[in-house]
């Protein structure tokens, strides 16, 4: 099997990769993947033979069709990721979020190569933190966010493939995710990183928001089922029932790497910030049986305390470039 992931020297990607080896020890990978700020090819140092990088773009047709061609089956999750950045500059989320999936999915059509989705939850909006509803596969679509609604668009034209054109695919919304190679803009990995600068960790207004955390690999594992037992046209909500609020995680850091739980900041708020998140994951779990394995948040945290203690050199030298642009907006 060949296997093409786009954005697979991101975060969640290159774990994908990772996994994908072990997962399928016959398996060759493909990543396609255009290095911006947040790919790392450190985070696919050392892979072997079996793992080869392209380095370009998902919008790029003459790129994508021949490595489309070659696949047997095509793994999304290259995009532009973070809110905070949709907030400031919002073009580059609609390239490639929304350009880049259609030009993926032209060529999937072309060729007829089983195309699987990548996406998130925050499609949904946000629930009141009193609500006792989650996300369901039906919850309509409410996105908030530049990025959100750029990830919204995009699971809409792959339906549409689905329909109008017979496209072989699926789509996972998937909650918020934690664990190795997390770029250091994010919530748990800039907390952390601050942590061993000496730097108090900064938590947007009150902090009470509530995310659904779950480990990557986590993650991974539900899409590898989705792609070899899901069913085409399907979209199926990735959670494993780990909601906590903003304050709680921080407070969480800061006790383990042994500072008072009240060591941090409140700074600014992050304007149109979704309140909470929660993923009803009962359509994957009773369709495809599959069950989450890091369901330990405290003890999945420390292990990823201790990757960004260990792995300095990797996260290093994005720090400070981010801190910077934090900093001019009073955060
Ligand atoms: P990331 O920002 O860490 O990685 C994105 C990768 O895509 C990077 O390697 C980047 O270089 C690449 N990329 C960006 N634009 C590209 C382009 N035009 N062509 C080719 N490559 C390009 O993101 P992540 O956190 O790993 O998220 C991966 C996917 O999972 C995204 O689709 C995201 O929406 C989705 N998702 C993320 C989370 C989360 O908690 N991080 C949760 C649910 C869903
Ligand atoms: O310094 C911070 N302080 C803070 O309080 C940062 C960076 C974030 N926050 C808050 C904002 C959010 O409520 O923490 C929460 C998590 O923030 P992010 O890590 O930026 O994640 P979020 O905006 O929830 O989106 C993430 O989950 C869904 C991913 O970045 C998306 O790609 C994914 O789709």
């Amino acid at each position: 099997m060949h296997v093409l992931i786009t954005g697979g020297a991101g975060f969640i990607g290159a774990n994908f990769v990772h996994q994908t080896l072990t997962r399928h020890p016959d398996a060759t990978v493909t990543v396609l993947d255009k290095l911006t700020y947040a790919g790392n090819q450190g985070s696919l140092a050392d892979l072997g033979e079996r793992v080869t990088l392209v380095v370009g773009d998902i919008a790029d047709t003459d790129t994508v069709d021949p490595l489309v061609a070659g696949a047997d089956v095509v793994v999304h999750f290259a995009a532009e990721s973070h809110n905070d950045n949709s907030l400031r500059d919002p073009s580059p989320f609609i390239r490639t979020n929304l350009v880049g999936t259609f030009t993926l999915l032209e060529s999937v059509r072309r060729h007829r190569v089983r195309f699987h989705h990548v996406s998130t939850d925050e499609v949904y909006g946000d629930l009141e933190l009193d609500d006792p509803a989650k996300f369901t596969p039906t919850t309509p679509y409410n996105p908030s966010s530049p990025y959100s609604s750029s990830k919204a668009g995009s699971d809409l034209l792959v339906r549409a493939w689905v329909r109008s054109f017979g496209v072989e695919a699926t789509i996972s919304n998937c909650s918020n995710n934690y664990g190795p190679y997390q770029h250091v803009e994010k919530f748990i990995p800039r907390q952390v990183t601050n942590l061993i600068d000496g730097v108090r960790p900064r938590l947007y207004g009150a902090g009470q928001n509530v995310r659904d955390w779950i480990h990557v690999l986590d993650h991974n594992d539900a899409v590898w089922d989705i792609v070899e037992k899901g069913r085409t046209g399907e979209t199926y909500l990735i959670g494993a029932n780990g909601e906590k609020s903003n304050k709680e995680v921080v407070e969480l850091i800061c006790e383990l790497m042994g500072h008072e739980p009240d060591d941090y900041d409140h700074v600014a708020d992050r304007p149109g910030h979704d309140m909470r998140y929660a993923i009803d994951n009962t359509k994957l779990v009773e369709e495809l049986g599959w069950t989450p394995r890091y369901t330990d948040f405290r003890s999945g945290l420390q292990d990823t305390i201790e990757w960004y203690r260990n792995n300095e050199a990797w996260w290093r030298p994005l720090k400070a470039e981010v801190e910077a642009r934090y900093a001019a907006q009073g955060q």
